[in-house]
């Protein structure tokens, strides 16, 4: 997959991309990313990005030319086999759909995407009329630019990719993947300070340790989620361990 990202703040994506899981990603060349600043794609001497609101109001508004202008150029260099793929061009704002688990994959089967980092008040509306396919926010809280949603989305996305992590079963247990939370769980020793592992994980009973960690999951969802439950399916079981947890 390659990922551009355009952004006015460039350096925020040096570390965040150059350790851990991601690193190797784009070692072995599952993933390629391009950092784009928005001002190379300006023309005059002061290279400028932003301007007046016009109707009048606070703060300054991205201009359209630069980003049509980078999208455009980023496109052009996009090898793009006839027809086969649109790419995606995403805008992080907070006014876009809120970004989940679901979108992450959904975003994981394409070859490229381009990422569009808002700024300021926000961009022209000709950017989201006219060139964005997508608009996503990653919640409900305001962030002085897309930067750091774009890392969000982008780490998520990215270990997704097919031999990005070493076993694809821990795909399968993420938080979220099956609309549980992850259950409760422990490494050595088995009692620290006197709090003790569950006695049931030492049983090396492998029914009784499933059960235990769908039950933990379930609770844990309840205390922490309780609309996570209305939309991931549980057995009988399972619906009333939350029923009886709802009233107690
Ligand atoms: Cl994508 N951008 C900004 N500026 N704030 C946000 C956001 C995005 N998602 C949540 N808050």
């Amino acid at each position: 997959m390659q990922i551009d990202i355009l952004t006015l703040f460039p350096q925020m994506f040096d570390s965040p991309f150059s350790a851990s899981i991601f690193q190797r990603a784009v070692d072995r060349k599952l993933v390629g990313v391009n950092i784009h600043n928005i001002r190379d794609y300006t023309h005059d001497k002061h290279h400028t990005v932003d301007d007046y609101t016009y109707g009048g109001g606070a703060g300054m508004i991205l201009k359209p030319e630069p980003i049509f202008e980078a999208v455009e150029s980023i496109k052009s260099d996009i090898d793009l086999k006839e027809g086969i793929d649109i790419v995606p061009v995403i805008l992080l704002t907070p006014q876009g759909r809120l970004f989940s688990q679901q979108i992450a994959l959904e975003l994981s089967s394409s070859s490229h995407l381009i990422l569009i980092c808002g700024h300021y008040e926000g961009v022209d509306e000709r950017v989201r009329e006219h060139l964005v396919t997508d608009e996503i926010s990653i919640g409900d809280y305001v962030l002085s630019g897309g930067e750091l949603a774009a890392m969000v989305v982008v780490d998520a996305v990215v270990r997704l990719l097919p031999g990005v992590l070493g076993s694809e079963a821990s795909l399968l247990d993420d938080s979220h993947a099956f609309g549980l939370l992850e259950y409760p769980q422990y490494t050595r020793p088995p009692v620290y300070r006197g709090w003790a592992v569950p006695e049931v994980l030492l049983s090396g009973n492998h029914a009784q340790i499933a059960k235990w960690r769908r039950e933990q999951a379930v609770l844990r969802t309840m205390k922490h989620r309780p609309e996570l439950l209305d939309k991931t399916n549980l057995c009988l079981e399972e619906r009333n361990l939350a029923k009886d947890l709802k009233q107690s």
